[in-house]
């Protein structure tokens, strides 16, 4: 029997978590998002041994990690995230962890370096929170909005830098679709598509997304300049395509 009682617990901008959420909504699994404003997410995860957001806790145990959580899933629904054929499996792993490891650090770092005003990132700490979270923003934002540039090394320089970074991995995915492949893998849609378009989401911001994009005036003008070109790529409209035939929000409950 399929454990039941899925929770996920998430950072409401954390696009890790948008990682966990949409394989979930894929797979058609209920489940209950616990969404907490930072530093809050803390006391949430770590009854379960997690530090970071997402946590997928069920029944049965915990998940602490997006990768770790959409393994999870795969084992209960085989074959329809990740590939069985034996030939994709370098490539996955190879996607998996360059996704993961420099594009999604560098996303948010990038995103950090941009966003990190009380009026920018107020919405996206906050849609779904509990209300006291909500009321506490403005007492917590200074305080922690300090360490979320020192644990990200936000800088002055930081949104460029990490945006180069961002460019390297556009153009591996570039490379890749230049032979007319539909998915990343090929054929057939994956958790690696997933993975790519949910983690390079603040930079391509696709309409569909658990937190509506804001208008582009409303944005710092180099962040204007780094979407729009980030959307104009393969990759980026790739990612946006992805989002408009892949992304379902059908299960969802928020507590
Ligand atoms: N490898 C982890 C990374 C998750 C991650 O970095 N989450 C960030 C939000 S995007 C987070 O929870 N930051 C707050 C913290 O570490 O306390 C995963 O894939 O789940």
């Amino acid at each position: 029997m399929l454990p039941n009682n899925f929770r996920l617990i998430t950072i409401p901008v954390s696009h890790y978590s948008e990682k966990a959420r949409w394989a979930l909504d894929y797979l058609e699994v209920p489940y209950r998002e616990m969404a907490h404003m930072p530093p809050f997410h803390r006391n949430a995860t770590k009854k379960y041994g997690g530090r970071s957001v997402p946590v997928l806790v069920t029944d049965t145990g915990a998940a602490t990690d997006s990768t770790d959580i959409l393994r999870y899933l795969d084992r209960l629904y085989p074959e329809k995230l990740y590939p069985i054929d034996p030939n994709l499996q370098v490539l996955t792993l190879e996607l998996e962890n360059l996704f993961n490891l420099t594009l999604g650090v560098h996303i948010r770092r990038w995103g950090y370096s941009y966003i990190l005003s009380p009026q920018l990132i107020y919405p996206r700490w906050t849609l779904g929170v509990p209300f006291w979270e909500k009321l506490l923003f403005p007492a917590i934002f200074p305080r922690v909005g300090k360490i979320v540039r020192s644990t990200y090394n936000v800088t002055d320089t930081s949104g460029t830098e990490s945006y180069r970074e961002i460019e390297i991995v556009f153009d591996r995915v570039d490379g890749l679709l230049a032979d007319g492949r539909k998915y990343l893998l090929g054929d057939k849609f994956s958790a690696i598509d997933i993975t790519f378009a949910a983690l390079a989401a603040p930079i391509i911001q696709p309409p569909e997304h658990y937190i509506k994009p804001a208008a582009l005036t409303s944005l710092p003008t180099q962040m204007q300049s780094d979407i729009s070109n980030a959307q104009a790529t393969p990759a980026g409209k790739f990612g946006l395509r992805m989002y408009q035939e892949y992304r379902h929000h059908k299960m969802r409950s928020r507590s």
